[in-house]
């Protein structure tokens, strides 16, 4: 969607965008059904990479403990909880730059996604850059979506990374689409944007083609030690804003509300669901920080009446539309 669009939807009246964000998403989703995704850091900490926000960059003194690849058994102990809480997605995260064809780590995450890809939930991983050979890789493996997040607008990636690009994000999301895999791609809010950054940020991940399966939208966990701790915190009618106009760009589109959800209120979080938030990370843990417990979550959901979503881990990745390029903000 054009950014003049965008920027037209964001400054509606509140309720006005509210509105027709609801009108799309319930045009385009079971109303009240959330996905619910448990997350699961499979190798912590020791990144190369220097993104300002994160705990697990080996630049920043953030207290994290270093841990090396989770050994299968223990993350099919995880997966196999995740499902019985209810998770339908499974989503595996390593902090690394990137992974590469060949290497024993790579074999070894591909023996992880085959077993857990048994259980019959989506299975998501986030592993960092990777080429056309990783990801197909990783499709045969039974990877059903690969995370991977733009994190804010071309313009402020600079600020906020140097050790890679923002076009490098880009071409790993490419090859994650072009190997058949679902994209899951989004970003943060808090890096010390403005409001036009978001805009880009969500006129880019619109303009992908496929628009992305899904969309994390984060807010900022500030980390002690990184570049960003202390960092302003983030309006909750700008978030839900974020969420509404993203809705009505990618009416298709699961909208996940991400990290900082653990200081969100009830009614905070009310406001996103209604305005098309339609799945969350599920469990007391994200990667490294806090996310509400999960009791918490399904009481909140009752209180709203929604439910959770069935799994569909035959699910296929959204289709590109073959009259427009792929990938047109690839620069
Ligand atoms: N290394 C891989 C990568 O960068 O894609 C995978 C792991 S990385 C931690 C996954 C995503 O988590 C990042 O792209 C970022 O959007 C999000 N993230 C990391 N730290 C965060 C923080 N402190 N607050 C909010 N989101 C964060
Ligand atoms: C995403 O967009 N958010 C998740 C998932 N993809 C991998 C990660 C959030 C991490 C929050 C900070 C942490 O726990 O270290
Ligand atoms: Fe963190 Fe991923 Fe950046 Fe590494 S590449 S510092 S894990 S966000």
């Amino acid at each position: 969607m054009l950014h003049s669009e965008l920027h037209r939807l964001y400054h509606l009246p509140f309720f006005d965008l509210l509105k027709q964000a609801r009108a799309v998403h319930e045009k385009n989703w079971p109303e009240r059904e959330v996905q619910l995704c448990t997350l699961l850091s499979i190798k912590t900490g020791g990144c190369s990479e220097d993104c300002g926000y994160c705990a697990q960059s080996s630049r920043y003194s953030t207290g994290i403990q270093r841990e090396d690849l989770m050994e299968k058994a223990d993350v099919m102990e995880k997966a196999r909880a995740a499902k019985e809480n209810g998770s339908t997605r499974f989503c595996m995260g390593a902090a690394w730059k990137g992974v590469r064809q060949g290497t024993p780590k790579f074999d070894q995450v591909l023996d992880i996604v085959r077993d857990v890809s048994t259980l019959g939930m989506e299975v998501c991983v986030t592993l960092g850059e990777l080429g056309g050979e990783e990801a197909r890789a990783l499709k045969e493996a039974g990877v059903t979506a690969y995370n991977h997040n733009i994190d804010t607008s071309r313009e402020h990636y600079a600020n906020i990374v140097s050790t890679h690009t923002f076009d490098d994000r880009l071409r790993t999301i490419r090859h994650a689409q072009e190997a058949g895999m679902s994209v899951c791609c989004g970003g943060i809010l808090g890096l010390g944007e403005n409001k036009d950054d978001r805009l880009k940020m969500l006129e880019t991940l619109s303009g992908f083609n496929p628009q992305p399966e899904s969309v994390p939208v984060n807010l900022l966990m500030p980390i002690k030690g990184t570049p960003m701790e202390n960092n302003d915190g983030v309006d909750v009618f700008d978030l839900v804003r974020v969420i509404a106009v993203a809705r009505i760009a990618m009416p298709k589109t699961k909208v996940r509300l991400s990290a900082g959800r653990y200081s969100l209120s009830k009614e905070a979080q009310a406001l996103c669901y209604f305005a098309g938030a339609n799945s969350i990370f599920y469990g007391e843990k994200l990667l490294t920080t806090k996310n509400p417990g999960a009791n918490e979550d399904m009481r909140l959901l009752k209180e709203l009446g929604l439910v959770a979503q069935a799994p569909n881990p035959a699910m296929d990745a959204p289709e590109a539309d073959e009259a427009r390029p792929l990938m047109p903000c690839i620069i």
